[in-house]
């Protein structure tokens, strides 16, 4: 029963103080006169640490007193941010921890700003995954997340003459009070070596080990005692490694050519949608799902014996993305070779455990990776896939289209070559397809082109098998916890009180929804916002050291550069608006802020060129008396989750502009609704599912659909057509090209031309019009101030499907068997 008391709320602020004095003292030695706000994390962070490494504790016991099904949540990636402020919040004692600094003589908030961010994740696969463990604790189900404890995460950005600059992310240097050690619970695993037969059966020898050792994570709901653990794997070499080289006097030598342990488990690779194809990153891929296999294994035979019959039923496995889909093959061999387990049972048991969820249509960012290095690193797994394979193939492909090879050709896993010499591949998707019961999308409308573009064979094949889940964020981080003012608003409209609790029970925000028009909760809904621009201005003029207003529209976009997301199409808006008013000083608009925050793939050019266009723009702009500061555009440096919790509850205009059917999802977009701000966006993504939610009439939509980008294609497209069509738009970019904005580098900005020109893959050219008169309409809209609020507030209140507890209960039902 979640309306009781639980066990850390009975923690007053006494006994919090009392615990950490002890913790500086004890634990860190520092003296209660010298310790600074930085102390004061350190301790407090082992207090919640201690609190919640007892709440797992507690939950296991439990767990295995009911014997109940787990899910194993398998990502490369879990971008968490700062879990202080957050675990406070959910473990229901943030007043009083705020109580307790209080009478230590500090601030709490000084104190959480001590924390570095933890960025474990290049963005929204990886924040999902996050959202994800919060909404699974805070439902109480059983479940674990498996990761790596990377030494570095995502690389820090700086500008220096607008360009991006990267530098390491070392944040483990400073202390990190969060993870435990669990020596206990090591794993040895193998790569490279061979493939030897004895006596009928496979044995894999010859083999190179690393150790990895786990390092858990304590993961706190809201307003539960279940804590469940985040276990990230950190390698090491193999105690005894090498020894007789060691002996000899070469045990330098006798390393060169082979992976230094210590490696795998060093570096996030920094691509979004888009893979690598790296041998270290393969290594770290079978690295992590190889130690999480051997680690959910064994934790099935204590708790259930030697007896496999159970497995399937108390145990789910979710695939994020195909970057973990080497577990398919992982277990098949673990069955077969370890545990005498025939192929097809085997294949049986994957296929109850394992589910996909894909994130991406980007025909570049489908994982693919060539037979040879496969076969080079993991012999026995390349064995293996043929033989998913070759079942697949010649049993269920033949049963559906009899004697179709060329169905055969195209459905394999295996991708062979388009011109001789080439090498095959193979198709992670497809592997992952194979090996899963229910393959998920991560919206509606990316969920239906799955079916009918992506998978469409595999779909008529097993018509079950592919599902919707929407995505979702958690609305503790992303309402209560950044927002505590709007919190505090919504609690004293609808109540708080054990029946209303929409931090756990997101749909009565729709309560809501019958304040939109009173102007009493306009006002009040209207002076939070204002107070957050203030804040957020605070911040933007201390990083950038420019003046905003908070009377200003505050428009922004915020997420990794890439071109489907289409910030050059809000970088030529801007130009022309700046051309507008230079043309015409006096013209009668608000004042506008356009605010960016993205972090480039280190070797994505056009994706760096656009960073340095836009940061190009706004010194320009920023520095143009003429236009008196009607327009300011903000490049915020080292965009990251504790940034996002500043910038978008100060947020008027949410920036969701990607080319219709590239955005499976988004999730930022439902961040800035629940927060009440509007969105401009195209009918991508989850921005579909929210413009339902919403309604039409409050929310801007414009743009070409998934059908008209399609229809356009096939009747073939020449971006020249509309450049030379649109004489604002053609101003704007010849202004880009002429090397005016970087006249010691006049030709930095040909790559994005080139690209807008030659070909324009991602359409920019031919929504700018619609994308210009959708801003004219927020404008028309910010004049009318009731108007304004009205949209505002219904679009917070409207906002109850996109709690990741929904998201979390859909996985439960319809994918994990589990409630
Ligand atoms: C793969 C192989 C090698 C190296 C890197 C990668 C790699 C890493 C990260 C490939 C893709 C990613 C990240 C993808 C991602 O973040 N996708 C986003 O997922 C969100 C959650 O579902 C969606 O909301 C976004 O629409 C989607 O772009």
């Amino acid at each position: 029963n979640k309306t009781e008391q639980y066990a850390a709320t009975t923690l007053d602020a006494d006994r919090l103080a009392q615990s950490i004095k002890r913790h500086l003292q004890q634990s860190l030695g520092v003296d209660l006169e010298e310790a600074g706000p930085a102390e004061y994390w350190e301790a407090l962070s082992l207090v919640v640490r201690e609190l919640g490494l007892d709440l797992i504790r507690k939950t296991r016991h439990k767990e295995r007193d009911e014997k109940a099904r787990r899910v194993y949540y398998l990502s490369l990636e879990f971008l968490v941010g700062r879990l202080l402020g957050n675990n406070l919040h959910n473990l229901g004692i943030y007043k009083q921890a705020e109580e307790a600094m209080a009478n230590l003589g500090v601030n709490l908030t000084d104190v959480l700003e001590h924390e570095t961010d933890p960025a474990l994740g290049n963005g929204g696969l990886g924040r999902l995954a996050a959202c994800f463990m919060d909404s699974l604790a805070t439902l109480d189900l059983p479940a674990f997340g498996y990761g790596i404890n990377y030494r570095f995460g995502l690389f820090k950005q700086d500008f220096a003459g607008g360009k991006q600059v990267e530098s390491p992310d070392g944040w483990r240097e400073e202390s990190c009070p969060w993870g435990i050690e669990r020596p206990k619970r090591k794993q040895l695993i193998k790569l490279y070596g061979r493939v030897s037969e004895r006596a009928g059966k496979a044995v894999w020898e010859d083999t190179q080990e690393i150790l990895g050792m786990p390092w858990d994570v304590p993961v706190t709901g809201y307003g539960t005692d279940t804590v469940n653990t985040l276990r990230l794997w950190e390698s090491r070499a193999a105690e005894g490694f090498d020894l007789s080289s060691f002996d000899e006097g070469r045990y330098q030598e006798s390393r060169s050519g082979e992976i230094q342990a210590e490696n795998v488990s060093q570096v996030l690779y920094p691509n979004d949608n888009h893979p690598a194809g790296k041998e270290l990153r393969l290594i770290q891929q079978y690295f992590f799902v190889a130690c999480s296999i051997a680690d959910l294994i064994a934790r099935y035979k204590r708790e259930n014996g030697d007896n496999w019959d159970d497995f399937a039923e108390k145990v789910a496995i979710q695939l994020n993305d195909t970057h973990p889909a080497i577990a398919v093959p992982e277990l098949m061999r673990i069955l077969m070779d370890e545990e005498d387990i025939v192929f097809s049972k085997a294949l049986s048991i994957c296929r109850e455990v394992f589910s996909y969820t894909n994130h991406t249509l980007l025909p570049e960012a489908l994982e693919k990776w060539p037979q040879n290095l496969i076969t080079k690193v993991l012999p026995r797994h390349m064995q293996i896939i043929h033989m998913i394979n070759y079942h697949f193939l010649h049993t269920e492909v033949e049963a559906q289209w009899p004697g179709d090879n060329n169905m055969k050709r195209r459905l394999s896993i295996i991708e062979e070559p388009e011109r001789p010499g080439g090498q095959q591949m193979v198709r992670m998707a497809y592997l992952s397809v194979v090996g899963s019961h229910k393959v998920n999308g991560v919206a509606a409308l990316h969920s239906g082109l799955v079916k009918t573009t992506l998978f469409p064979e595999f779909n008529e094949m097993w018509p079950d098998k592919l599902v919707n889940v929407t995505n979702g964020v958690t609305p503790r981080r992303w309402l209560d916890y950044c927002n505590p003012e709007l919190a505090k608003l919504i609690d004293d409209t609808i109540g708080n009180d054990g029946k209303v609790d929409w931090r756990r029970n997101l749909s009565q925000l729709d309560a809501i929804n019958a304040y939109a028009d009173d102007p009493a909760f306009q006002k009040k809904f209207a002076a939070i916002k204002h107070d957050n621009k203030i804040r957020f201005a605070a911040v933007v003029k201390e990083l950038c050291n420019i003046d905003i207003s908070p009377d200003a529209i505050f428009d922004v976009q915020i997420k990794r550069l890439h071109e489907y997301k289409r910030q050059q199409l809000n970088l030529l808006h801007i130009m022309a608006l700046y051309r507008r008013l230079l043309d015409n000083p006096d013209l009668d608009v608000p004042q506008r802020v356009f605010i960016f925050g993205a972090k480039a793939a280190p070797g994505y050019k056009v994706a760096k060129t656009i960073i340095h266009a836009i940061n190009r723009v706004a010194e320009r702009v920023n520095n143009d008396r003429r236009i008196k500061d009607k327009l300011k555009v903000v490049f915020l440096p080292n965009y990251r989750i504790t940034l996002a919790e500043k910038i978008i509850p100060a947020a008027d205009v949410s920036e969701q502009i990607s080319t219709a059917g590239f955005e499976a999802s988004g999730t930022g977009n439902m961040k800035f609704a629940l927060n009440g701000a509007l969105t401009v966006g195209t009918l991508d993504g989850a921005n579909v599912e929210i413009a339902e939610e919403v309604g039409d009439d409050n929310i801007f939509i414009y743009g070409l659909t998934v059908d008209e980008v399609a229809e356009l294609r096939h009747r073939g497209y020449n971006p020249k057509d509309v450049y030379n069509s649109n004489a604002e738009l053609k101003a704007v970019i010849d202004w880009l090209a002429s090397g005016d904005l970087c006249p010691e580098e006049p030709d930095a900005f040909r790559p994005l031309v080139d690209s807008l020109l030659g070909g324009d893959y991602f359409l920019t050219l031919v929504d700018y019009q619609a994308y210009s008169d959708a801003h004219d309409k927020i404008v028309a809209t910010w004049k009318k101030p009731e108007l304004w609020w009205k949209k505002a507030i219904i679009n917070t209140a409207s906002m109850g499907k996109f709690s990741s507890d929904r998201s979390i209960m859909d996985y439960a039902k319809t994918i994990w068997n589990m409630a």
